[in-house]
């Protein structure tokens, strides 16, 4: 694999540090942080040398000493971490507040959940400029700067400020919202004059690219744009930033590997043996409310309401991850599931079957692992989701011959994986109950026909890749070399006028 300008050290700055600090017995240890994006990203920073910046997970004056325990947990590493530190309030109105109660919920174009209040945008401001603070001790011109996702946008702003001149990249793990939603942002202007203080600018699709592009000709209606595959220049004023599409991938060989290990494979047996003669359908997912679930719950009573064969035929089984529960629209979300649950199961449960097992708490790997391999059919139906990666880990852990992936077309990952999943709108409950009847019936040459082509392009597609397109357009003299991924556009009934 080639990585660019191995010369170039690269400098990778995220919201977290890919390690967890924990207090135990008395005494503050790191445990590695898990992950894609670590594991992809360290063997370059090894190769290359380097240093990842961001936030310890805890705020100032709690951890004495923090730069030292760092150093000592990365002392055979073959790179640095830096912390980024801050307030606790500073904290609140940053990460919970402009990130999580703005951002987050504006850009899976959910605006009803957004909480405009004036102060989280000085808290990201500030919080923002605090990262470039340290990147500018950490850095020199000739490194490459590799910040990712929505909590650091303002970043490549506040380090030109700073007078930083090396280049910048800038990667959105989630999705960019369509104009008129993007409008709505009482900060919109600012935030999209920042971004353009990238070099290079990555989003996970077509679609959301194609949306960036739309706002950003609301700033400048000269905008010139050349070249039309993954990675295209947009010449704005006096400078030229290139807009490029990075469909995010996992660790393939790692999952397939791990998915057919004795550990896995004898714990999806024990896992199936409780529901004998029932074909399983999975959904993992953190606590968010643009997962779905709650849509989903209703698709699955409707399927059992529709075709009582399915009774005793199917289980659902739903994994939450606990996740952001100190935000009011989390925490309702959290009761309107456990609501659902047993609204359901009291609808539907007779002797000998429950229809939905619901599971509230973060899986070790093998357990995760073993449900990829024990459930025959993944639904992932996300209301909208950057790419998703628990639907690419299904595909690659589990058996070929007998899965199934329900997918929803407003996840990234519908464009890549369209030719193999059942891709349906989350919000049509009688479509996504269709689609688990269909699902449940499909005979096997079928699924391993329609799990092979998702599997290939899963596996051609890694985060290798992903890492390695990422750096080389940074710098490639000649984008045609890079051509366009594939893009998702929902069927149309044809209509005669
Ligand atoms: C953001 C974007 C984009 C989940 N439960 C457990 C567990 N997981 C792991 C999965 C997977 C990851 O968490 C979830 O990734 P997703 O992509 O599904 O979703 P987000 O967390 O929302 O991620 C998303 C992603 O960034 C990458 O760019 O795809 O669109 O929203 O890897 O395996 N891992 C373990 N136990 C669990 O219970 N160990």
């Amino acid at each position: 694999m080639t990585h660019a300008h191995p010369s170039h050290r690269l400098i990778v700055v995220s919201n977290r540090l890919p390690v967890i600090l924990k207090h135990e017995d008395g005494r503050w240890i790191f445990r590695p942080g898990s992950g894609g994006l670590v594991g992809a990203l360290a063997p370059v920073l090894r190769n290359r040398g380097g240093t990842w910046i961001g936030w310890p997970g805890v705020v100032e004056g709690e951890a004495p000493l923090l730069s030292q325990l760092l150093r000592q947990a990365t002392r055979d590493s073959g790179y640095t971490l830096k912390p980024v530190t801050f307030g606790a309030a500073e904290r609140d109105d940053f990460y919970h507040g402009f990130s999580n109660e703005v951002i987050w919920p504006l850009f899976h174009d959910l605006q009803s959940h957004c909480n405009f209040e004036p102060r989280y945008w000085d808290a990201y401001q500030k919080v923002n400029r605090r990262f470039a603070q340290v990147i500018t001790e950490n850095a020199r011109a000739d490194d490459f700067i590799w910040v990712h996702d929505y909590q650091l946008m303002n970043v490549g702003r506040e380090l030109r400020a700073l007078g930083m001149s090396a280049r910048m990249g800038f990667f959105l793990h989630i999705p960019f919202p369509p104009l008129d939603i993007y409008m709505k942002l009482p900060w919109r202007f600012p935030l999209l004059r920042a971004l353009l203080e990238y070099d290079l600018i990555g989003f996970q699709t077509l679609r959301d690219r194609r949306n960036f592009l739309q706002c950003l000709r609301l700033i400048a209606p000269d905008l010139s744009i050349s070249g039309k595959g993954q990675v295209i220049t947009v010449r704005v004023g006096s400078r030229e930033v290139r807009v490029g599409t990075f469909p995010i991938g996992i660790d393939f060989h790692e999952f397939a590997q791990e998915g057919q290990s004795e550990t896995v494979v004898r714990t999806a047996n024990h896992l199936h043996e409780d529901l004998p003669g029932r074909q399983v359908l999975l959904g993992i997912d953190r606590l968010d409310y643009t997962k779905g679930v709650c849509h989903r719950f209703e698709a699955f009573r409707n399927a059992l309401q529709r075709f009582p064969e399915l009774h005793h035929r199917v289980t659902l089984i739903q994994v939450v991850v606990p996740s952001r529960e100190d935000i009011p629209k989390y925490h309702m979300l959290k009761m309107d599931l456990e609501r659902l649950v047993g609204e359901i199961n009291g609808q539907f449960t007779q002797s000998g079957w429950v229809p939905i097992h619901y599971i509230f708490r973060s899986l070790n790997r093998t357990e995760l692992l073993a449900y990829y391999r024990a459930c025959e059919i993944a639904l992932i139906t996300p209301l909208k989701d950057g790419m998703n990666l628990v639907c690419k880990e299904f595909c690659a852990a589990s058996s070929e011959r007998d899965s199934a992936l329900i997918l929803s077309e407003f996840a990234g990952a519908a464009a890549q994986l369209q030719k193999g999943a059942l891709l349906v709108n989350p919000y049509n409950v009688e479509e996504v109950a269709e689609a688990i009847h269909r699902a449940v019936q499909m005979p096997t040459d079928e699924r391993r026909a329609r799990m092979h082509k998702m599997r290939r392009s899963v596996r051609d597609y890694d985060i290798f890749w992903w890492v390695d397109s990422f750096l080389q357009a940074a710098i490639a003299r000649d984008l045609s070399d890079f051509p366009a991924p594939e893009e998702y556009v929902p069927h149309t009934e044809a209509i005669s006028l």
